[in-house]
């Protein structure tokens, strides 16, 4: 069998590869889904599956599979993997940390000549981040039928392009199937950075998953007049950017007043027209709502939308618009204790975690078994150029999954 040496090194040159395929080269990693970078990332990726002897296919949302076949016929797959995109300047482990974990499981089986019962499939999802299209979890969610192929055509990003647009622009076949039928599916792992500071600080190689918090994204437009910034007097505007500064001043108080995790942040803003001499005439602006109970995200979406109702006067008017909703997921609990007892049976040092990211695990846990490994974050950095994680810790991650993939897939 290949020695974990090997298989770390390959880890950090697939990783180190992909980093390059970024807009921002020296700031951090940025992929936007169907950009040039993206195109560059996945022919790499299908090249790998290729080499690694896997059976090549994508779909109609440009989610790359690469498969071993079972000697079941028409039998369902073991998937596993993550998603290649990325948030703007991010770094270089979310995402693609759980696509090479799977590329590196198929090359095990390959190398180990495995015969295993249920096909595996190694499975690179687009969009999870929503850093184009918005919302988020977008490949995943179009795979099980939660984003219908309309909603999906209809999404477009900041310019107005649209999803099939761009797909189109670097030559993805939107014809192709979209909607999976989840009986192909008997379980989906993912192996993911932790992005949090919890298992450095009990210094714990491996976090198995136990259950992912529900979240929502909000995308809230407040109207105003635009206006010369030189020759309105003030008691005369209708000023949207100070209206949206004040909404979202009060919005980190509901989540402290919720309590329990509840989370909340404002990561995008967009001014219209954005002129350093023109009273704003269009503010808009995201809210992320996170908590582990459902009850606390629907509260503070209800307080979030009072805020902004009240606004509504005096020539500005507000709106609020649910860009994604998902309810906290608890993983799958025969293979929690699978990732457990293989990491027993590897001698590496685990933990239960929960996730205060959302991940496409908690999409495809609605609809087959799913299971989730998570690898410390250097100072519990995510979302940022300083993003790292130890490869060392990812060949830990990827052995106990290549285990656990053997049992699934009845390889053994
Ligand atoms: O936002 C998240 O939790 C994930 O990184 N998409
Ligand atoms: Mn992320
Ligand atoms: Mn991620």
């Amino acid at each position: 069998m290949t020695s974990m040496n090997n298989v770390q090194k390959r880890i950090e040159e697939h990783i180190n590869t992909l980093s390059t395929f970024t807009a921002t080269p020296d700031k951090g990693t940025t992929r936007l889904t169907y950009s040039e970078e993206h195109l560059r990332a996945r022919n790499y990726l299908k090249r790998i599956m290729k080499e690694y002897g896997l059976v090549v296919h994508e779909d109609g949302f440009g989610n790359i599979f690469g498969k071993i076949e079972g000697m079941l016929k028409d039998a369902p797959s073991v998937l596993i993997g993550s998603h290649f995109d990325s948030v703007p300047n991010g770094g270089a482990y979310d995402g693609p940390a759980g696509v090479v974990a799977g590329l590196e499981v198929a090359a095990l089986f390959a190398e180990n000549k495995l015969k295993p019962k249920y096909p595996l499939e190694v499975v690179a999802l687009v969009e999870e981040e929503g850093s184009r299209f918005g919302g988020g979890l977008m490949g995943s969610r179009g795979m099980v039928g939660l984003l219908s192929e309309e909603d999906f055509s209809n999404l477009t990003d900041k310019n107005g392009i649209s999803t099939v647009e761009a797909m189109k622009l670097i030559g993805l076949d939107t014809s192709l199937t979209k909607k999976r039928d989840s009986n192909t599916i008997k379980s989906y792992l993912e192996l993911h950075i932790e992005q949090g500071p919890i298992l450095e600080e009990k210094n714990t190689p491996i976090g198995v998953v136990e259950a992912i918090v529900g979240l929502t994204q909000l995308e809230v437009t407040v109207k105003g007049r635009a206006g010369h910034a030189g020759t309105t007097p003030m008691d005369r505007r209708a000023d949207a950017l100070v209206v949206a500064s004040s909404m979202i001043s009060q919005l980190p108080e509901l989540a402290i007043q919720e309590g329990e995790g509840t989370v909340i942040t404002t990561g995008r803003l967009h001014v219209f027209p954005n002129g350093a001499n023109v009273i704003p005439d269009t503010v808009v602006f995201t809210v992320d709502i996170r908590s582990g109970r459902e009850e606390n995200v629907r509260n503070v979406i209800e307080q979030v939308s009072r805020i902004v109702e009240t606004y509504n006067a005096n020539g500005i008017t507000t709106s609020v618009e649910e860009l994604l909703y998902i309810q906290p997921k608890a993983m799958n609990q025969e293979i929690i204790s699978l990732l457990k007892q293989k990491s027993n049976k590897l001698e590496v040092p685990y933990c239960s975690i929960n996730s205060g990211a959302g991940h496409d695990a908690m999409v495809f846990s609605d609809f087959t078994e799913v299971g989730m490994l998570f690898v410390p974050s250097k100072d519990g950095l995510s979302h940022c150029p300083e993003e790292w994680s130890d490869s060392r810790d990812l060949a830990k991650a990827v052995h106990i999954l290549y285990e656990a993939a053997k049992t699934l897939t009845e390889a053994e």
